[in-house]
């Protein structure tokens, strides 16, 4: 008890001499979040060593000193496990870490040495703690049904599903909710039933290749420790009244979803999705350009209605105690790796082009916002080639669950979003890969592409 609470005013001293970073590492499900936490690092425990992060400026002017894991804040927290996952990627064969079922958190120490004649002589060595959390991406997209009533809900999920994919997926949920009453008394059977064939067109619309991400309750798809509550025991309901008596079947419904908002989302935000003072937003486009234009556009108003969960503005010292607010913003699209090198420029442009209203947004209220093409591991390399009398950039690499490396011709990017005619069938086909064999030297780093053009924006203001 006693440690809790020093440990809690070191934070709030930290916090005060603006030592502490919150980083929100925000992304829909496989978007990268956890393989980017891992290299993030990675790179930061690797420090100076064979020149891998020539771009983060306090590493260039030789000023960093090196990074450690240090003992996290949050008792109850579960640790990011990233020996684990390093573990994995460093095997061989080399695997990418699991999908994310919890939330797990890390901090790291940072120490450098101030800029400046007098800041040196005065304090020879500073440090910043870093604070990250991980979590399914999942959840995220619970943070949106914060701002909605069960009836604005419903209406949602409904209108949504009167067009393909959902159409089709929803029908055996819709049919059975069509030949209930909303006003018989709940049955916790009927509850049950409603909400596992719920649950199962949710899952359904997860599963690739559809691959959906604005699918809410996000505790429906990877429930954490409360499968079976009664919390997650509810679905939307056809036609919800606001009138309905007590006990009634839709006031139940109703209920379940204000507790679920109240006692999982409220407090999961409050916890953990409320104190940022710097943001990475991680998008997989290349992943939505293979699934095609509703599965872009689903990506787009998944990231949107995210987003607007989140504080921007400017702190000030007293504010950064009280209420800290998001103050620099990076929008990545992740694993530029699978495609070649010639191609980053046009996926940045492409990210620019889905991110214009949040950018705007963010810039309006002060913060500073920048886009960038990344990849947390590299896995690939680009082999620049003749054919048939062009010069073509080829990519090499292992895709997913093959044993042996292929060349080939990923495609390129378009630097706008396509038009529903030019979003004809196979043109986009970007494949996966599986992370390269490590050269098994013991002070081999992973290789990746611009994290530390990532880390000077993040954190290059507060290593100074
Ligand atoms: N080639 C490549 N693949 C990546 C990279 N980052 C993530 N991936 C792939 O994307 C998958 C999902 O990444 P993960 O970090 O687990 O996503 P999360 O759900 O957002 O945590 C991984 O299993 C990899 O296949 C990267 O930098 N390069
Ligand atoms: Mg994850």
């Amino acid at each position: 008890m006693v440690t809790e609470a020093r440990k809690g005013v070191e934070d709030l001293l930290y916090l005060a001499m603006d030592r502490r970073v919150r980083l929100a590492v925000t992304g829909l499900n496989q978007s990268g979040k956890t393989v980017f936490i891992t290299s993030l690092i990675h790179q930061l425990l690797m420090g100076a060593r064979l020149g891998g992060l020539p771009f983060f400026q306090v590493v260039a002017e030789g000023r960093f000193q090196g990074a450690k894991t240090v003992l996290q804040p949050s008792m109850h927290i579960p640790t990011f496990r990233y020996d684990q996952f390093l573990e994995s990627l460093t095997a061989t064969p080399p695997q990418w870490p699991k999908a994310t079922d919890g939330i797990s958190e890390i901090r790291l120490a940072i120490r450098f040495r101030p800029k400046g004649l007098l800041q040196s002589r005065l304090k020879a060595t500073n440090t910043i703690f870093l604070d990250i959390i991980d979590y399914p991406g999942e959840w995220l997209l619970d943070l949106p049904l914060l701002g909605q009533s069960f009836q604005e809900w419903s209406k949602e999920v409904v209108t949504l599903c009167r067009t393909e994919p959902r159409h089709t997926l929803a029908q055996p949920w819709l049919a059975y909710l069509g030949a209930l009453n909303p006003r018989h008394s709940a049955d916790e059977g009927v509850l049950r039933h409603a909400s596992r064939l719920f649950t199962d067109f949710l899952l359904a619309c997860k599963r690739e290749p559809i691959g959906l991400n604005y699918l809410q309750p996000g505790r429906f798809l990877i429930p954490g420790d409360l499968k079976d509550a009664p919390l997650l025991t509810f679905c939307p309901m056809l036609s919800p009244d606001p009138s309905l008596e007590p006990g009634s079947l839709a006031q139940v419904m109703a209920d379940r979803f204000e507790s679920y908002k109240e006692l999982v989302v409220r407090r999961f935000y409050h916890q953990h999705f409320s104190h940022f003072d710097r943001q990475i937003v991680l998008v997989d486009l290349l992943k939505g350009l293979n699934r095609g234009p509703n599965h872009f556009a689903d990506m787009s108003r998944s990231l949107k209605s995210i987003l607007k969960n989140f504080d921007y503005g400017r702190s000030s010292i007293l504010s950064r105690l009280l209420r800290p607010k998001i103050d620099r913003l990076l929008f990545v699209a992740t694993k530029s790796d699978h495609v070649a090198a010639n191609q980053h420029n046009n996926l940045e442009r492409l990210l620019k082009r889905i991110v214009t209203d949040p950018v705007n947004e963010a810039s309006f209220y002060g913060v500073a916002v920048e886009t960038m093409a990344i990849a947390s591991i590299v896995s690939t390399e680009t082999v620049v080639k003749e054919h048939e009398g062009r010069r073509l950039s080829f990519v090499r690499g292992r895709p997913k669950g093959r044993n042996e490396e292929v060349l080939l011709f990923p495609g390129e990017i378009p630097e706008k979003i396509p038009k529903p005619e030019e979003w004809h069938k196979e043109r986009f086909n970007f494949l996966e890969f599986e992370p390269v064999i490590a050269r098994n030297d013991s002070d081999d780093r992973l290789p990746h592409s611009r994290l530390d053009l990532v880390l000077d924006f993040l954190l290059g203001d507060k290593v100074t």
